[in-house]
């Protein structure tokens, strides 16, 4: 082949004799139509896989291309066996896998384009050939199974180390809620009460002018309004309760005349100068019984328990005599303050004790109105504010944190 130089397609300049062209790369190739051919002694080359092949032209005026031997193909498909093996064991993912069967096993591969030689041997010799490229066809799809399942392996073992938790290493911490400290006051109250007998009333929010004062012996005009002064709404004589006290007068027109034995918290609302201790919008929890023989002596026992329950076993009380209208006699209970145990501090401003509640035995016009014949039934009455209970049990030296959404001041209890 010495004086070949160039080629392009399938046109091969050939020092024997001539460019010819064919539009195949069988065993016998035909020279194209229109094409001249050349005189038939001569020698002619086509590209096979990119390599200038010889050929013989025959009698009939076509070309075989007739010059490989046996030897020669079983060195071909050796020599790719080789290549083939070493190129697989370098594939490490399904795009080189792709890639190399194309070039060794495809339908246009190193394999096929060696087989496709095959014609150009003796009849005898085909099949010693044929199986010899069966059987490396055979040991390459093999490989070829074996490495990729190699690949797949690696790949599912490196997802699993990436994803794997190492059980040694400390956890993280969880950051959890917790409940506001108004509401685990409330919650408090709830069990102690209830464990008294108390059920849990729950009456509205915005009111009538006649369940807020009215009902309460406030008639209009009655100065003790002023004392809980109130939002009032657009509409004429709704008001947002300033206390849990109209509960008082719901509850008691929903049981007259059975006894009652009830609490009642909930949310009230009133027109303050707000500061460390006093809110525009706080809790209050009402209590309320009523009953045939009910004397000032059980709401003593009743308010004392619960301190003792709330506030731990010992606590000193003391009753000051007060006014609210709704009942009579009023009082107001103090318990020791439970930060310095009665000595004196800045939360009970030195007095050594702390307002717990306001109470009284109910009035006997507020017992009427309710549909309780004042001269069959008593009862008594009290107003706790659980917002100031938690300030005095938590330590908290302002109530204003408790609406102001910073969540630090959970943390600190
Ligand atoms: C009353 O509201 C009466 N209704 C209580 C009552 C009920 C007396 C039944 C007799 C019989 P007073 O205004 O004192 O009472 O409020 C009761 C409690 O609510 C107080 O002891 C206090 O703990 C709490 N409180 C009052 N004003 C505020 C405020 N601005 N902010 C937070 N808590 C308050």
């Amino acid at each position: 082949m010495g004086g070949t130089t160039e080629y392009a397609g399938n046109f091969v300049p050939g020092d024997e004799c001539v460019v010819s062209f064919f539009d195949s790369i069988d065993t016998v190739a035909t020279p194209l139509v229109g094409v001249p051919s050349c005189p038939s002694t001569s020698a002619y080359y086509m590209l096979v896989d990119g390599t200038p092949t010889r050929g013989v032209a025959t009698e009939e005026g076509s070309i075989h291309m007739g010059n490989t031997t046996r030897e020669d193909i079983v060195q071909q498909l050796e020599q790719v066996l080789r290549e083939a093996q070493a190129t697989l064991t370098r594939a490490n993912n399904s795009e080189q896998i792709q890639a190399w069967h194309s070039e060794y096993l495809g339908r246009k591969g190193q394999l096929t384009g060696i087989l496709r030689n095959l014609g150009s041997l003796a009849p005898e010799e085909r099949p010693q050939v044929g199986k010899v490229a069966n059987d490396i066809k055979v040991t390459l799809e093999a490989e070829l199974q074996a490495r990729q399942e190699a690949i797949a392996h690696a790949a599912l073992e490196a997802m699993r180390r990436a994803e794997s938790v190492d059980v040694t290493l400390p956890g993280r911490p969880q950051t959890l809620g917790k409940l506001h400290i108004t509401t685990r006051t409330l919650r408090d109250i709830y069990m102690i009460f209830a464990e008294m007998g108390f059920q849990i009333y729950e009456s509205p929010e915005v009111e009538t002018d006649e369940y807020n004062f009215q009902l309460l012996n406030m008639p209009p005009g009655h100065p003790a309004r002023d004392m809980w002064d109130t939002f009032y709404t657009t509409t004429p004589g709704l008001v947002l309760r300033t206390h849990t006290s109209p509960g008082q007068a719901w509850a008691m027109r929903q049981y007259a005349p059975e006894p009652i034995r009830v609490i009642l918290p909930g949310k009230v609302y009133r027109y303050e100068a707000v500061d460390a201790s006093h809110e525009s919008m706080f809790y209050q929890v009402e209590g309320l019984a009523i009953g045939k023989h009910i004397t000032f002596s059980d709401l003593k026992g009743v308010l004392m328990n619960f301190a003792n329950q709330m506030f731990g076993q010992g606590r000193q009380a003391r009753f000051r005599k007060s006014y609210f209208p709704f009942t009579e006699p009023s009082v107001e209970m103090d318990i020791d303050c439970i930060i310095c145990n009665g000595k004196g501090c800045p939360v009970c401003k030195n007095t050594g004790w702390l307002e717990l509640v306001g109470a009284g035995m109910v009035h006997p016009r507020v017992l009427e109105y309710g549909g309780y014949d004042p001269a069959e039934f008593s009862g008594f009455a009290f107003g706790m504010g659980p917002d100031r209970m938690a300030l005095q049990k938590y330590g908290i030296d302002d109530i204003r944190y408790f609406f102001t959404n910073d969540a630090r001041m959970l943390e600190r209890v």
